[in-house]
């Protein structure tokens, strides 16, 4: 990567297929950490389907060329260069074999092949594999692969590729061999390659039509009691794949592999999935139910990729989010599945809660922001740069939107049609479009836009009731405001959606929904309105009274919505709308409507007051038993301080935090007896449980606990934290309790006991490093005082000897922390807090651009805020896209700063 030179743009619509296509891969590896020879020989042959290249032109970095050999001989025509092999004058279908040499211990970007604790690892999405051999690194160059791996047997006694284990043995000079064999054709960005010394917890399952199936869960000896949960993850992952979309594991075995090193969460490598050991490793006393949650859901992400990018890849990285979104859909039902089943709406709910909430926070600014791009991006520098929240979980939504226009059945169809028509294939998101509309017998032409649109939609709704007709209209206009310029040039027309709608009558009950046209009122007291011009109205007719309209139940699109609901009106729904997902909504407009107002009053300093309708709202969904824990838990938590800093009309972090700070210590003073009995009755004494259940429990209570440590006298907060510290039996309970501590210090008292709680999780979870990650974090992201800031805490921990920039883990844990979760602390008015993101977006450039590259992306909103913070914000960008040099953290500043 030059230092100087733009690097170069690529573009969607350049798209052409490869020149040759390469059907089998016979790959040898003799592993030696600094020094790995590889082997590497393809049958390639000339695409039918490509016009005639005169060379043929193969991507590689990073490594050292050894020789070439076409059908057998020497071949003097190829010449390596920095970014790859040129071969000349090489026939139409030949065999070609590559040696070449790289350095795995010195890889630090974590990206092709690597050392990570004395064991190899390997990581190929999205263009890594290119850093192992010379190849058409690309998706839709799908070949079959068999790998023979060799390494000392003490060193590297279990040797695992993709596939199935064909033969192992011993070699001469203490060295042994495994040969694998993956009889599925794939693209090389899921090879993968594992040795070391490993253990596994094993299972043998039948699949649905009988066949046995050998499931593993490798990991370091020491961690092998921390696998059970990821094992019974993947088993309710492949029963539910079965079960829901009739899809079945193709082979004999299924691996999952856990390594410290990672640079993301996990890698779905076919039949060997090699995952970051956040998303592995739990038991009770080390992992939150959080994490048990989140293991759940990436297990069963990444398996569900075996059907949707594995067997059906994509053709070009522009299509990323036909696997992605696809698959965080599929995750996402699995989850709400184990939580509810199919029928439990309120269970379901909470789930979906839980993703809209994520969606609304981060890819509705980064839709805001310079790196707005559609679920389909037309061009980028680096695609890593593009596992985005737009192509992710935009992308799921785009996905929803299908089963909610179709309903399960249909959607289910559409599914079967997609394998049916492109089972081995590497396709588009068109072709996925295209098989959901004729297996529906639809025309589905309009949703292209949700594909091609970047931005956020709003829909207005305008209301009115005619008595004397019985009639009320909705009125709905949608545009997308103001948009950011990334945004704005890909805005082309009316999208459509599907806007799901209730009506509530004076006593909270649904009324019947009948449209005008229609000869009788429908089964559900829920419609959903395909709204598709740029303004429509719909009719309903039969109604007898006023009615309050719940709009977009259960969220039905990606979209903003503005209406104008009366804080009584937002009062009425949060207690009695039969959505429960609109439930919590009208809690959190209603929440941040005060937020914003407080928010706006702080940022001039002037005083603030809460209304008590606003605390008696809250009052009544504490106290109101007849709601599930996890629901309460989820309706008391107050929007972020990041959503709210982004509803302003100048981000202001200071003032969102202190008026947060306020209706929290008002909610806390208040309700004091109500936040006591809470914590008392969902208590969950004796062995810790997993289930949501449980969880919901533990969830209030210790939401509980967060409030009463706002309390103007916290001594008894404290003394309950503390106890709960001492007392707890598992890390949900233990890590929460820490949290009380830190904040209730900083703000009212009690250090001494959180010194003590924090020194003593240190020194109990010494040995476990995802636990000390918390350790940092807990404390990257505490409260600050003027007196102790927080940035103090963070560069004193960054000497800490547990401290590791180049562990990805340990650099989130701290610096991405305070970056990007603790925004009163980051933003302090001084510029101290970007002035550490510069130094740090620095020194893990020239280690692990993709880590850089993240963190860069924290200043990116920066045009948003106020005029001071804006100024040293833009100081810092200018600094770091001075002086770094990957493509990856590149592309990041230079978009922001243009
Ligand atoms: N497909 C991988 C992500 C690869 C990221 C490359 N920078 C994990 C997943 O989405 O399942
Ligand atoms: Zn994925």
């Amino acid at each position: 990567m030059a230092d100087t030179a733009t690097p170069p743009v690529i573009r969607r619509a350049d798209y052409a297929p490869p020149a040759f296509l390469i059907d089998t891969v016979a790959l040898e590896f003799d592993l030696i950490p600094d020094r790995t020879v590889v082997r590497n020989t393809m049958r390639v042959r000339r695409n039918p389907q490509a016009s005639r290249a005169a060379r043929l032109e193969l991507m590689g970095e990073q490594l050292e060329f050894v020789s070439a050999a076409v059908d057998g001989q020497p071949f003097a025509g190829a010449h390596a260069h920095e970014h790859g092999l040129l071969l000349d004058n090489v026939p139409d279908d030949f065999e070609l074999t590559l040696t070449s040499i790289c350095d795995p211990v010195a890889n630090t970007t974590l990206s092709g092949l690597y050392v990570s604790g004395g064991n190899f690892f390997t990581q190929c999405e999205a263009e890594g594999f290119r850093r192992i051999t010379y190849f058409l690194d690309r998706p839709d160059v799908m070949a079959t692969y068999t790998v023979t791996l060799r390494a000392s047997k003490a060193d590297y006694p279990v040797l695992l590729s993709n596939g199935n284990l064909l033969e192992e043995g011993d070699l001469p000079d203490g060295r042994h061999f495994a040969r694998w064999e993956d009889p599925f054709r794939k693209p090389s960005y899921l090879f993968a390659l594992v040795a070391g010394k490993l253990v596994a917890l094993e299972e043998r399952v039948k699949s649905g039509s009988g066949k046995d199936k050998l499931l593993q869960v490798w990991v370091e000896p020491h961690d092998l009691d921390k696998t059970r949960h990821a094992m019974d993850s993947l088993i309710h992952s492949i029963r539910w794949d079965e079960e829901r979309f009739g899809l079945e594991l193709d082979l004999d075995r299924f691996m999952i592999v856990a390594v410290s090193d990672f640079n993301m969460g996990a890698m779905e490598n076919k039949g060997l999935n090699i995952f970051n050991t956040k998303y592995v490793l739990a038991n009770p006393e080390t992992a939150t139910d959080t994490d048990f949650a989140n293991i759940e859901a990436v297990v069963g992400h990444e398996y569900f990729h075996n059907w949707t990018g594995n067997r059906v890849t994509c053709r070009d990285w522009f299509q990323l989010s036909l696997k992605e979104g696809l698959t965080v859909f599929r995750d996402q039902e699995f989850s709400a599945d184990m939580a509810g089943g199919a029928s439990d709406e309120a269970a379901r709910a909470t789930k979906r809660i839980e993703d809209v909430r994520v969606l609304r926070q981060m890819q509705f600014a980064e839709d805001a922001g310079p790196m707005a791009h559609p679920v389909r991006p037309e061009s980028y520098v680096e695609i890593n740069n593009f596992y985005t929240m737009t192509v992710y979980e935009k992308g799921s939504e785009v996905v929803r939107m299908y089963q909610t226009l179709f309903g399960r059945d249909g959607f289910r169809k559409g599914m079967d049609l997609y394998f049916k028509r492109h089972d081995g294939q590497a396709v588009t998101c068109d072709d996925f479009r295209h098989a959901l509309a004729d297996a529906n017998g639809r025309d589905l032409a309009q949703f292209e836009r949700w594909y091609s649109q970047a931005g956020t939609p709003r829909v207005s709704v305008r209301t009115q009731y005619d008595a004397a007709q019985q009639q009320y209209n909705v009125t709905l206009t949608q545009g997308y405001g103001e948009a950011a310029p990334a945004a704005r040039e890909t805005q082309k027309g009316p999208l459509p959606i599907p806007f799901a709608i209730g009506l509530i009558g004076k006593d909270g009950a649904d009324l019947p929904l009948q449209l005008q046209g229609e000869t009788a009122a429908s089964a559900s007291t829920t419609r959903v309105l395909e709204f598709t011009q740029a303004e429509q109205t719909f009719t309903f007719v039969n109604v007898a009274q006023e009615p309050l309209p719940s709009l977009l139940r259960n969220f039905s699109a990606p979209v903003i919505v503005e209406y104008d609901y009366s804080e009584e009106e937002l009062a009425f729904l949060l207690a009695h709308d039969s959505d429960p997902f609109n439930r919590w909504e009208a809690g959190q407009r209603l929440a941040t409507r005060e937020l914003l107002t407080l928010a706006a009053r702080a940022a001039t300093g002037a005083p603030l007051q809460l209304d008590d309708s606003v605390v008696a709202a809250f009052a009544r969904v504490l106290t109101d038993e007849s709601l599930s824990p996890s629901f309460r838990e989820l309706a008391l938590m107050l929007p972020s301080e990041a959503y709210l800093a982004e509803q302003m009309p100048e981000s202001n972090p200071a003032a969102v935090h202190a008026a947060r700070q306020f209706v929290r210590k008002r909610l806390a003073n208040a309700l004091k007896g109500d936040w006591l009995k809470v914590y008392e009755q969902h208590r969950t004494p004796g062995e810790y449980e997993a289930t949501p259940e449980a969880a919901g429990h533990r969830a209030l209570k210790n939401l509980a606990l967060t409030y009463l440590a706002e309390l103007d006298d916290p001594a008894e907060a404290v003394r309950l934290a503390s106890a709960q510290y001492d007392a707890a039996n598992n890390m949900t309970d233990r890590s929460v309790a820490l949290a009380a501590l830190l904040n209730a210090a900083a703000a009212n008292g009690g250090s001494a006991e959180a010194q003590k709680a924090l020194d003593d999780f240190y020194q109990r979870f010494e040995k476990e490093p995802l636990v000390i990650d918390k350790w940092f974090a807990l404390q990257a992201t505490q409260r600050g005082s003027a007196q102790r800031p927080v940035i103090d805490v963070v560069r004193k921990l960054m000497s800490h000897p547990a401290f590791n920039l180049k562990n990805p883990n340990r650099a989130r844990s701290l610096i991405f922390s305070f970056c990007a979760a603790n925004p009163a602390q980051f933003h302090a008015e001084d510029g101290s807090g970007y002035a550490f993101w510069a130094d740090q977006v620095i020194a893990l450039d020239a280690i692990n651009p993709q880590v850089a590259a993240r963190l860069a992306r924290s200043l990116e909103l920066w045009r948003r805020f106020t005029p001071t913070l804006r100024d040293s914000m833009r100081a810092a960008l200018e600094k770091v896209a001075s002086q770094v040099k990957s493509r990856d953290v590149r592309e990041i500043v230079e978009k922001a700063l243009a």
